[in-house]
């Protein structure tokens, strides 16, 4: 049966979107560090009965009938994670990653309680207790954030912690390019007698493939997404170490009660499945290797852009990630970059870098990712490549200057954005960029 043909026959117009985003997708070198490309697999058993069933509960102990099999899956997931991250339970239900860190918060605080986690602008997540989210309107959230160079400022850490007494801190980023020092934020929670969450949801794959430090002998709660570098669909687990059930038996009926009833209703039983699938597939050599090569290529992309003149963070990368400071061509500039590179074919984020000039909404940095172009086979040498392509894009606005009013920023950003369709070096790179890909087929079993 070809790909969507029942989308095709019964909804035209929904059919000609999904195929504009496959084409998208297909020509364009994706460089957002939380995506990937996900396998045929997962995706078929997101698409499947799994969907019709209802199963608020958890194995052996669900509120409807008929979950029998249900039941196998939901085992299978939390054996393989449990042994795939060598921690003693794991609760595969939450949605996303963002319900999951709610979860944490709802299992081991109450409102009004004291939190830490890193800033948004240094790195961190908005369910860390950033102000907008409501972890940081429940809790009184303290955010900590990084030095100058870049890396955590572990001495705020600590100072933080002591001052504060947080009942609950959080490590782990999305806009972090080094190793967490899970061992360093161990030695503070304990000493301040905190709970420690780590959210590896950017390095979950890495963390597996043991080419990022686990956090499982340091940290008591570990939660993760699962469609990044884990490679599965979007959802999330909730995993407990041997350290958390010693320090509180009850944590992992505390973890299951937040997640339902807490927060959610019915597990989405087709995501259960393909998480198990995607856990299946990083326990094989491949994926150790996939998971290599992504950090190979986030080292070679980072030593490519730096070659062109490209100033960034911390001046390289540990993980999958590299955060470029375009601060020097002008505060925020990472809004332009985003656009003109989208524009060439390449997808990336605008990101705040430390001792950000201008604002969130108008940041000074870009941030990319290798978790996707390496799924698509791309090596050192592409890295270099797209470096390269990236320079020159950047190269041709590299004149445009944020103003300073909001409304002239609007206005300015709009015309920019009209200049863009006449920019004939990003034609070119657009034009260079559909060679590339086309090299690298992606999901060539879906015909249309
Ligand atoms: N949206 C994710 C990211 O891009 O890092 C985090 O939730």
């Amino acid at each position: 049966m070809d790909w969507l043909s029942e989308v095709k026959e019964q909804d035209g117009e929904i059919f000609s979107l999904m195929k504009n985003e496959l084409d998208r997708q297909r020509s364009s070198i994706e460089l957002i560090p939380s995506e990937n490309f996900t396998s045929s697999a997962v995706m078929q058993a997101m698409g499947s009965v799994l969907t019709n069933k209802y199963s608020e509960g958890y194995p052996g102990k669900r509120y409807y009938g008929g979950n029998e099999f249900i039941d196998e899956i939901e085992k299978l997931a939390i054996s393989r994670a449990k042994s795939l991250f060598k921690v003693e339970y794991v609760n595969v239900q939450p949605y996303s990653g963002s319900p999951a860190n709610m979860e944490v918060y709802l299992s081991l605080c109450s409102a009004g309680d004291v939190v830490m986690g890193q800033s948004l602008t240094s790195g961190g997540h908005l369910t860390h207790g950033w102000s907008s989210s409501a972890t940081g309107k429940l809790f009184k959230s303290i955010q900590y954030g990084v030095k100058i160079d870049g890396y955590i400022n572990l001495e705020e850490v600590r100072e933080l912690a002591e001052k504060n007494k947080p009942k609950l801190i959080w490590v782990g980023s999305t806009a972090y390019v080094r190793k967490l020092p899970f061992k360093e934020f161990a030695e503070i929670a304990d000493s301040v007698g905190a709970y420690l969450a780590a959210d590896i949801s950017h390095i979950s794959g890495l963390v597996i493939a043991g080419v990022h430090d686990s956090p499982v002998n340091y940290v008591d709660i570990v939660t993760t997404t699962t469609h990044k570098t884990l490679r599965g669909p979007r959802g999330a687990m909730i995993m407990i170490t041997k350290k958390g059930i010693s320090k509180d038996p009850e944590l992992p009926s505390k973890i299951d009660k937040s997640v339902f009833p807490g927060m959610q209703g019915g597990p989405h039983d087709h995501i259960t499945a393909a998480i198990a699938i995607a856990l299946k597939q990083a326990s094989t050599p491949e994926f150790v290797s996939y998971a290599k090569q992504v950090v190979a290529n986030a080292k070679a992309l980072a030593s490519s852009l730096m070659e062109q003149g490209i100033k960034l963070v911390t001046k390289g990368t540990d993980n999958h990630m590299v955060l470029a400071d375009l601060s020097d061509i002008s505060p925020g500039f990472g809004v332009f970059a985003q656009e003109a590179l989208d524009k060439a074919g390449i997808t990336l984020n605008k990101n705040t870098v430390p001792g950000e000039r201008s604002s969130p909404f108008y940041p000074s940095g870009i941030r990319m990712g290798t978790p996707a172009v390496t799924s698509r086979g791309m090596k050192e040498s592409e890295m270099k490549e797209i470096a390269i392509y990236i320079a020159q894009v950047l190269s041709s606005i590299k004149e445009n200057k944020l103003p300073e009013s909001k409304e002239e920023r609007l206005a300015h950003i709009k015309q920019f954005r009209e200049h863009l369709n006449e920019n004939d070096e990003i034609k070119k790179i657009r034009q260079s960029v559909n060679e590339l890909t086309s090299k690298f087929p992606l999901y060539s079993n879906m015909e249309l």
